[in-house]
């Protein structure tokens, strides 16, 4: 087949061929990292779901092997899809996953364990006869009855899991329990459900330190801890999460006062990022998540490149220390990649200037900048109607060219020299009727190609970042990677990404500026570029 290289990826993770979605069964396993993912190996289109499966020892540089879990039992044989990796005493990993069973697409959970726990690679693994372990009852809708995540081990010696559900409209997040693994009872009341949310998926159930120095494995369920519940919401595409706490005597999660569940909740990425998933990783004792981020071209095109889907760059997470969000940072092994730097220090940007940030490939780089400015009278009036819900929608209309106060300010990511195409990732600043500051952040995919057929998405994706502005000061970083900027502000507290297909500003032709359309000067305090090089990607 012939694989178009124009827009693919040059440092995210990316199968040479075919269609990939969600990321699977997250582990670090005797000094590996293990990523399974969503894979048709047929084609660009989904379908045909199997479990592929990369090897890394730092997440950065994979070797490919042979798909881990593909449909051969009556349990699975129309799909193998989303699931988790728990790692049982004794060093035992067993994988729990959704099997389609039948035309209906009706859904059962699976395991499976590794055939030889000694192979470095765990490259083959065994789904054993016992299969499946749980199907829906009576009372649940077997067609949205999937996503099982790591399990947790309870106070009772039980171990439990979570799968995503609904019923009727409303999300429902289902709790199993288990002695031994393989018998499962579905507990009365489910662990979290939302009504009017839909189809839950892929969902996440997981503890975060207070302290925020060392990160907890999954079945650390009391302490100084708070608990995140993370939800793939199937309407919206968008995955929310909240904080609250996990009451172990109820197995019930409860959302902390003042969160906003669903759809007009806290998102882990305002863009295109999709069924994530997460693991702790004992050797640095940290939480990485992984997301999916699917094209936004029409699909005869994927299939015309033939190719689909990436995974973004593995984030560490940790709790914000006001307790009120959660913060997002590419792994630290990210750096190893970086090339050639060049810096901006002090670099005055008036009114509707602009410079370029020369002497590195703008189209495959790592840039962190840090804005500041003296004042921050300038700041447009907020309009109280607007809720968080309206991010992108004011992106759209205040976006980059837009003169405004204080902001807009930020980058010009993927453009051309003449600005026929770029992709602005930004900040503007509002004040509310009580004086308080409100930071909006864009990565706005609207010019972002010249190309512009039916099927195209280019959303001007936003979010609100709850930061406190009295330093006046605000900083950036973007991962951009030929068609994808993956982007994160006031140090990971509001992540974006865009997917874009620049048709001019591609390879040596793409420029990567930083501008203020603001009437207020800032200044770029820092600002470093690398260029990235190319991760190894070795085939077995
Ligand atoms: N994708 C999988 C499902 C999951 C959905 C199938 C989310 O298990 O619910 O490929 O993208």
């Amino acid at each position: 087949e012939n694989v178009k290289d124009l827009h693919r990826t040059g440092y995210h993770f990316q199968p040479t061929k075919h269609w990939i979605n969600d990321p699977n069964g997250p582990m670090y396993f005797n000094g590996v990292y293990h990523l399974f993912y969503q894979y048709n190996p047929k084609g660009a289109v989904w379908g045909n779901i199997v479990w592929a499966h990369s090897v890394s020892k730092d997440l950065i540089n994979w070797e490919r092997l042979e798909p881990a879990i593909f449909p051969s039992k009556s349990f699975d044989q129309y799909g193998c899809w989303s699931g988790s990796a728990t790692i049982l005493p004794g060093n035992k990993p067993v994988i729990l996953y959704s099997g389609i069973i039948d035309k209906n697409n009706t859904q059962v959970q699976n395991y499976a364990v590794p055939e030889n726990v000694s192979d470095p690679y765990l490259h083959k693994w065994i789904k054993p006869d016992n299969n499946p372990l749980i199907v829906a009852d009576k009372h649940v809708n077997k067609t949205a009855f999937r996503d099982p995540t790591t399990a947790w081990l309870g106070k009772d010696g039980q171990w439990r899991i979570t799968l995503g559900s609904r019923k009727n409209d409303k999300g429902v997040s289902l709790l199993y329990k288990s002695k031994n693994f393989i018998n499962w009872t579905k507990s009365k009341k489910p662990l979290h459900s939302l009504a009017g949310t839909g189809n839950w998926e892929c969902p996440d159930f997981f503890p975060v330190s207070i302290q925020g120095t060392k990160e907890l494995d999954t079945s650390v369920i009391e302490g100084d801890i708070k608990h995140v519940m993370k939800i793939s919401l199937d309407a919206t595409r968008y995955d929310y999460y909240t904080l609250g706490t996990y009451d172990t005597k109820k197995d019930k999660y409860i959302p902390d006062k003042g969160m906003v569940d669903g759809w007009n909740g806290l998102r882990y990425d305002y863009g295109n990022f999709y069924a994530s998933k997460s693991f702790f990783d004992p050797s640095k004792n940290r939480r990485i998540l992984w997301g999916w981020a699917n094209e936004s071209d029409p699909v005869h095109d994927d299939v015309k490149k033939g190719w689909a889907g990436i995974q973004l760059i593995p984030r560490t997470i940790v709790l914000d220390p006001n307790h009120k969000q959660l913060l997002q940072w590419p792994v630290e092994e990210l750096e190893t990649l970086r090339g050639k730097k060049v810096e901006l220090i002090n670099k005055k940007l008036d009114k509707g200037e602009r410079v370029e940030i020369e002497g590195i490939p703008a189209a495959q780089a790592d840039v962190e900048v840090t804005f500041s400015f003296n004042s921050l009278e300038k700041a447009e009036p907020f309009d109280p109607s607007w809720d968080s819900y309206d991010a992108q929608k004011l992106c759209s209309q205040k976006g980059s060219t837009v003169q405004g106060g204080l902001g807009p300010f930020g980058l010009l990511t993927l453009a051309s020299e003449k600005l026929e195409e770029y992709t602005p990732v930004f900040f503007r600043i509002f004040k509310d009727q009580e004086q308080k500051h409100v930071v909006l952040m864009c990565s706005d995919a609207s010019r972002s190609s010249l190309e512009d057929k039916k099927g195209m998405y280019k959303p001007s994706s936003a979010g609100f970042v709850d930061v406190d502005i009295n330093d006046k000061k605000l900083s950036l970083r973007s991962l951009i990677d030929h068609s994808v900027v993956e982007s994160f502000g006031a140090k990971g507290k509001t992540c974006i990404t865009s997917r874009v297909y620049p048709t001019i500003a591609t390879y040596d032709n793409a420029h990567l500026y930083a501008f203020n359309n603001g009437t207020e000067t800032v200044e770029i305090e820092s600002l470093n570029a690398w260029s990235m090089n190319k991760p190894q990607l070795m085939n077995h």
